[in-house]
């Protein structure tokens, strides 16, 4: 099967621009009735029934049949022997990997984890203390998608933040299992294991049954039945993010090799049909050369089909006027990942303000930040970059504001609560303040 890959040609100086932008970056939202009903139902059965029904779900959806709930969990000698089994090169990468994202995250957690607190003149005490969550369950999905990269880099950020019990569920159909994914899971140091997937294992981490415990927030990628579960356990437990499909966009002035831009381009590409990888350039001839690359490296790929899949139906070649006005269209996309292949990237930097992951220069790929730079690989997708934030420790982390009021602090806050509360009409609130004033 020959495949070939023509992103859609598009130049910001062209008089129907605006509107094939917009058809092109349309990002669809749509939620599937009939996945929408399995799933309530599914949630429904497993709250009232636990055990029970998880497993029967387990054995109608993946072909995987046992007596109780407890045989699907993994022990932590079977994930150390599944990381005991590796070839030394993939163990050494596992664990090379896990030691940058751990250094990165322990970064993150000093500048921004830690608890403070400040004094008033008159004594009163006032500060935010930092309390990891008490337990935490991660999905990882089975299937084309299971990516040892992505257990590391959901769980490990857990770890730094202090969670001291992590949970995975992993499904494993018809009993199969990835031993790269335990090995990871061990390397992360996640504390228990169920081989269970899909709207039943969100269920039973969400409500929790007789077997599974009930955690307090849910992270980690998922088929539509998974993203449906865990939008409706999200009140119950916390989650992190619905992801869309992967995303990349490369800015482009001329001065990266055309081919390594290329292959970053099918880096995103070959994830998903619905992927989508776009390159925004001031320079024509560069995007031609790029287009050439294209076409000489897809037939080597052996993903290839899903490849040109994304890049016809999803990419983009664009020229812009400038690169000034490359960054603008680039914010006005706000990627998941965003490459500035430039020679002076940090020229361009600053003008760059919505992305969940931004790759200066050349030698930047978005593939390295996908597994060993350090920076988390869980990034906001389809325009969400605008307001949200790659997963981090932050995110298994939670706030409780410190007040502690001194008798003189009580003496000043209570003469402007006394009068607020008795603008509100709440006299039980006016008395709690007044009873301290001193007379
Ligand atoms: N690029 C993906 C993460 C990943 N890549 C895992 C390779 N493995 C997230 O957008
Ligand atoms: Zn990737």
């Amino acid at each position: 099967m020959t495949s070939s890959a023509t992103p859609l040609r598009l130049s910001t100086a062209d008089a129907g621009f605006e509107d094939e932008f917009a058809r092109r970056l349309h990002w669809s939202a749509e939620t599937d009735a009939q996945v929408e009903q399995a799933v309530g139902a599914i949630l429904a059965d497993v709250r009232r029934r636990g055990d029970a029904a998880v497993l029967e779900y387990t054995k109608r959806f993946d072909a995987l049949e046992a007596a109780t709930l407890a045989e699907l969990e993994l022990t932590p000698a079977e994930l150390k022997h599944a990381f005991d089994g590796l070839p030394s090169p993939q163990r050494d990468a596992l664990e090379a990997a896990a030691k940058r994202v751990r250094s990165y995250h322990e970064a993150q957690r000093r500048a921004s984890g830690e608890s403070w607190s400040y004094r008033d003149a008159d004594g009163t005490l006032l500060g935010q203390k930092v309390t990891p969550l008490d337990r935490v369950g991660i999905y990882v999905p089975g299937g084309k998608a299971a990516y040892p990269s992505s257990v590391l880099m959901n769980a490990l950020p857990a770890h730094v933040a202090g969670v001291p019990e992590i949970v995975m569920v992993v499904p494993t159909p018809r009993g199969e299992q990835n031993p790269l994914v335990l090995a990871a899971a061990h390397v992360a140091g996640v504390h228990r294991v169920f081989r269970i997937g899909g709207a039943q294992a969100v269920g039973a981490l969400a409500y929790g049954t007789q077997t599974v415990p009930r955690v307090d927030k849910i992270t980690g990628p998922g088929n539509a039945y998974v993203a449906s579960a865990k939008r409706r356990v999200f009140g119950q437990v916390g989650i992190d993010m619905i992801a869309g499909p992967s995303e990349i966009l490369v800015l482009a002035d001329g001065s990266t090799p055309p081919d390594w831009v290329a292959m970053d381009l099918f880096s995103q590409a070959e994830h998903d049909e619905l992927a989508q990888s776009i390159l925004l350039c001031p320079d024509a001839g560069y995007i031609d050369q790029v287009q050439g690359a294209i076409d000489r490296l897809l037939p080597e790929m052996p993903r290839a089909a899903i490849i040109a899949a994304s890049l016809n139906g999803r990419g983009a070649l664009i020229q812009t006027r400038s690169m000034e006005e490359a960054c603008a269209i680039s914010n006005r996309i706000a990627p998941e990942h965003l490459e500035i292949a430039s020679r002076d990237p940090h020229r361009w930097e600053p003008l760059l303000r919505h992305a969940g992951a931004i790759f200066l220069g050349a030698f930047t790929s978005e593939s390295l930040g996908d597994y060993c730079a350090g920076p988390n690989h869980v990034l906001p997708t389809s325009g969400t970059a605008r307001f949200s934030s790659p997963l981090g420790v932050y995110d298994f982390q939670k706030r409780s504001s410190l007040i502690e009021v001194s008798e003189a602090g009580a003496q000043a806050l209570g003469a402007i609560a006394s009068e607020l509360a008795h603008g509100e009409g709440l006299q039980a609130h006016a008395r709690a303040a007044e009873m301290r004033l001193k007379r």
